[in-house]
């Protein structure tokens, strides 16, 4: 460690703070500042121009820092302080695009007072700042890390929003697209105009050569619509890295200005009440030649640099790895096994949400339990989002590991998992619909709302709607914050607006990304219709998860049920869950999972559910607590 560059970074961090902030900043500087240099160094130190580039950081962290508001600073203190605050709050997350949840910024403010009713925590709201022009990829396709896309409102909006949602102790998560920008995005354009510092921003290649030993090696993530890694653009005179559509530009972070830029990005979101940051895309953002490119040591560093950056500045923010890939490529992503130092404090489980659907579709859970038992202890102060679904499909790929382990073929499994959920099977209930699968892709994605892979939109029936509380029952049990998807509460079928035809068929993804149903919004305490009872299931099991019985820091342990159509579950000592996968009534034995005698039911779907030996019906769910 070069400790004159350290003390000088320091300097430029502190100055022009007052004195009642300096201290608090130098305290800070004194337990995270080393850990920056450090990343910092490791990624770029070698690079010409590192020293006044990196000074010129500290001074933007310094400025940022400052920034801050007085209700910011307060709860950076707390959170600070209390670091686990995230976990023994005991939130549940909902998540939604702003148009299809409140028409734009200031109508989702509308509705904050729904949500609190509901018990939410945690608002996920999907891309809002400004998009590319035309085809966007949801708002993935970032034209603006500065300006809130027009329709939606503007940033002074999405300052009241957050502060309207922190009065309600509801944290905004916002999207940061860390892989790529798009197109129209001004660091684009300036390298279509030949900047040679643009340029740089970027993976770019004057031929052939390099792309196609590049694709001995990576997968395809739109395999069917957006095929290869690389496309070609004239203005650039290049081949540019494309890893998802042709108009989302990879962006080179071994170029330390991209980092800056970013970081950038992200602290001025949070200064604007922004609590949590999805980091969306993150496996992808470092390349190496013969790999798959996708979590090369280099892209920990860079997420440490980030969380060693709000440790700094902004401690009471929260990093969230959206890293959708094999749970063992995952763990590092929450410093599981980085010697390095700490990363996001959460990260999407998306091993358990796939393993979930296997488990509903095959009526067996001996994936399901390998998988919940193959995940190590997480770190102090991290945790698991747990989710059912979200606005992606469901990616089959995270599973393969696991599948292999079990000694079971990947394509023949989970491609009878898929058909089932995708109603291709005898027997089957599901509706969903296969994402990009096809040829050498046999098996990729599989889309649907919930309702529709549990059957609900065809047969309303009680059946459908356990399965429904089956599938979130597991996430509230396993997980730190465990996320609804909006829509889901109600039940809501997938999406067959008339205006979203073309864009469903050019991506299905779009059929789980509905409008709010505001017809069955009226309907949510209505416990005849099928929108009420979903809505009381989920109040239901956010109730559940504040019972004092309910462990939020530990972990959920699966325990043997000697019947792989059920599984069990045991969060700390005081709770014991059962989930009845099949579509049999099955045994379970209470007294064998040590929750029989003193031990009340806390919720379930199932209608008796007396002590003892007990008949748990098709797809219901118990939980039980020790009183
Ligand atoms: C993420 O997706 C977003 O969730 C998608 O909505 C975006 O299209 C994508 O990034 C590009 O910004 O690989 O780890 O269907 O789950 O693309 C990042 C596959 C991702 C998505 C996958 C995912």
């Amino acid at each position: 460690m070069d400790v004159s560059l350290l003390s000088r970074a320091c300097d430029r961090f502190l100055a022009g703070a007052d004195v009642a902030r300096q201290s608090e900043a130098m305290i800070r500087f004194d337990r995270h500042g080393t850990q920056l240099l450090q990343r910092l160094s490791r990624l770029y130190g070698r690079q010409p121009g590192f020293e006044p580039w990196l000074l010129s950081l500290f001074t933007t962290l310094g400025t940022f820092a400052r920034a801050r508001s007085n209700e910011l600073r307060e709860l950076d203190r707390r959170r600070e302080q209390n670091p686990d605050w995230f976990i023994d709050d005991k939130r549940v997350g909902y998540c939604a695009y702003v148009d299809r949840f409140g028409s734009d910024l200031n109508g989702v403010a509308e509705r904050v007072g729904y949500l609190e009713s509901l018990g939410i925590g945690y608002l996920h709201l999907l891309p809002f700042l400004r998009a590319r022009s035309g085809d966007s990829d949801g708002g993935f396709a970032v034209a603006s890390f500065d300006e809130v896309e027009p329709a939606l409102g503007s940033m002074d909006d999405l300052e009241r929003l957050a502060a309207r949602l922190r009065k309600g102790r509801i944290s905004l998560c916002a999207d940061l697209v860390l892989n790529h920008v798009a197109d129209q995005h001004e660091w684009a354009v300036a390298a279509m105009r030949g900047d040679q510092h643009y340029r740089a921003y970027f993976h770019l290649f004057p031929d052939r050569r390099l792309p196609d030993r590049y694709e001995q090696t990576v997968a395809q993530i739109f395999p069917q619509t957006a095929p290869g890694n690389f496309s070609y653009v004239d203005a650039l005179q290049s081949w540019v890295w494309t890893t998802f559509y042709p108009y989302q530009w990879d962006l080179n972070y071994a170029h330390p200005p991209v980092f800056a830029s970013i970081a950038s990005a992200l602290l001025q979101l949070a200064n604007r009440g922004v609590e949590v940051f999805r980091l969306d895309s993150a496996p992808f953002l470092w390349k190496r030649e013969g790999t798959s490119c996708m979590n090369q040591p280099e892209v920990h560093q860079i997420l440490g640099a980030l969380r060693a950056m709000i440790d700094l500045v902004a401690p009471g923010v929260l990093l969230k790895a959206e890293a959708i890939v094999a749970s063992t490529e995952l763990l590092p992503y929450l410093g599981v096994g980085e010697a390095l130092g700490r990363e996001c404090h959460l990260a999407y489980h998306s091993g358990l949400m796939a393993a979930s659907w296997v488990a509903l579709s095959e009526g067996r859970t001996e994936l399901l339990q390998q998988l919940l038992d193959s995940t190590p202890a997480l770190p102090a102060h991290t945790g698991w989002m747990t989710y059912v679904r979200c606005h992606d499909d469901i990616v089959w790929g995270v599973l393969r590991s696991d599948v292999e382990t079990a000694g079971t073929d990947f394509i023949q499994r989970i491609g009878a998992a898929a058909a089932f959920l995708e109603g291709r099977r005898p027997g089957s209930f599901g509706h969903g619909t296969a994402f990009q699968s096809a040829g050498s892709n046999a098996v990729h994605g599989t889309n649907g709302m919930t309702s529709a892979l549990v059957g609900l939109d065809s047969v309303a029936g009680d059946d459908a709607l356990r399965r429904l509380a089956l599938m979130y029952g597991l996430a509230f049990v396993a997980g730190t914050v465990p996320l609804l998807y909006m829509g889901d509460e109600l039940a809501q079928s997938g999406n067959e607006a008339e205006q979203d035809a073309a864009l469903i068929a050019l991506d299905g993804r779009w059929l789980q990304r509905p409008r709010l149903d505001l017809a069955r919004l009226k309907q949510q305490s209505d416990a005849d219709t099928l929108a009420g009872k979903a809505h009381a299931v989920i109040k239901a099991l956010i109730a559940a998860r504040r019972d004092p019985a309910f462990a939020a820091r530990a972990a959920a342990k699966t325990l043997a049920s000697d019947n792989d159509a059920v599984l069990a579950i045991r969060r700390g000592e005081r709770l014991v869950a059962a989930f009845n996968f099949s579509g049999r009534p099955q045994h379970v034995d209470w007294n064998r999972l040590n929750a029989g005698d003193g031990w009340t039911t806390l919720l379930q779907t199932a209608d008796d559910a007396s002590t003892g030996v007990e008949l748990l019906p098709a797809w219901a769910m118990v939980w039980r607590k020790k009183t």
